[in-house]
C-alpha cells in the first residue's frame, strides 16, 4: 500500500496537490479538514462543537480526529492507500496513525512537506476567503492563529518522521503542475 503524509502549514497546497494525487495513484483522500467541514454542513454536534474552534484558529482535540481517520481506515478496507491531507497535525495524532495501521499490519510509507513562507500562506488563504466564504480565511488574525498553532503543535510531527527516516520536503511555491511533478518525484524514490 502508498500510504503517504501530505505536510505543512495552512495553505500549503496540500488540499490542491491531494486532488491531482489521487486520480494519479488511485489513493483514498482522507482529508480531516474536509470531513470536520462536512460534519459542520450536516449541523451534528461535533460539527457544532469544531465549528467553535476551526472559526478561532485552534485544533479540533486529538480524540475527535482520531476517530474520525479510525472510522475512515475502516470503511475503506479495500483502499490501494491513502493520502492524508491535514492530519496529523499534532504527536499525538501521529503516534495514533502508527498505532491504527500497525493493527492492521500496514505503515506511512512516507511525509512529504510542502514548504512556503508565512506571507505567501496569508495571501492564497485570503484570497480562498474572497471566493469560498470560509469563515477560518475570512480574518487576518485568524490565518496568523492557525500559523502560530501550526508551529507549535503540528511543526514537530516533522520531527517524528525524520525520526523513522520517511520525511521529505519539498518547495511549496511555483506553479501547481511543477510541484506536483516534484512530489510525484519523491513519491518514485518511496
Ligand atoms: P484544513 O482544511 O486542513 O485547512 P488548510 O490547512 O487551510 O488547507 P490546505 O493546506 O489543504 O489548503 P490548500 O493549501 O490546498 O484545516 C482547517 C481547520 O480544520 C484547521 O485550522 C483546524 O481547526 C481543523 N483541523 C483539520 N484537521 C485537523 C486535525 N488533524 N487536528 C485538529 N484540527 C484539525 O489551499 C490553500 C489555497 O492556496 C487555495 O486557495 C489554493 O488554490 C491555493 N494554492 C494551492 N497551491 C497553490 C500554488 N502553488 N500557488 C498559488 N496558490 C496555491
Amino acid at each position: 500500500m502508498l500510504n503517504l503524509v501530505l505536510f505543512g502549514p495552512p495553505g500549503a497546497g496540500k488540499g490542491t496537490q491531494s486532488q491531482k494525487l489521487i486520480e494519479k495513484y488511485q489513493l483514498v483522500h482522507l482529508s480531516t479538514g474536509d470531513i470536520l467541514r462536512g460534519e459542520i454542513t450536516q449541523g451534528t454536534t461535533l460539527g457544532l462543537e469544531a465549528k467553535k474552534l476551526m472559526d478561532e484558529g485552534l485544533l479540533v482535540p486529538d480524540a475527535v480526529v482520531i476517530g474520525m481517520i479510525s472510522n475512515k481506515l475502516d470503511a475503506n478496507k479495500d483502499a490501494k492507500g491513502f493520502i492524508f491531507d491535514g492530519f496529523p497535525r499534532t504527536v499525538a495524532q501521529a503516534e495514533a496513525l502508527d498505532g491504527l495501521l500497525a493493527s492492521k499490519n500496514d505503515s506511512i510509507s512516507g511525509m512529504i512537506a510542502l514548504e512556503v513562507n508565512d506571507d505567501e500562506l496569508e495571501h492564497r488563504l485570503l484570497l480562498r476567503g474572497k471566493e469560498s466564504g470560509r469563515p477560518d480565511d475570512a480574518n487576518p488574525e485568524v490565518i496568523r492563529k492557525r500559523i502560530v498553532e501550526y508551529n507549535s503543535k503540528t511543526a514537530p510531527v516533522a520531527n517524528f518522521y525524520k525520526a523513522q527516516a520517511k520525511f521529505k520536503s519539498i518547495n511549496g511555491i511555483g506553479s501547481v503542475d511543477d510541484i506536483f511533478h516534484s512530489v510525484c518525484g519523491v513519491i518514485d524514490t518511496l
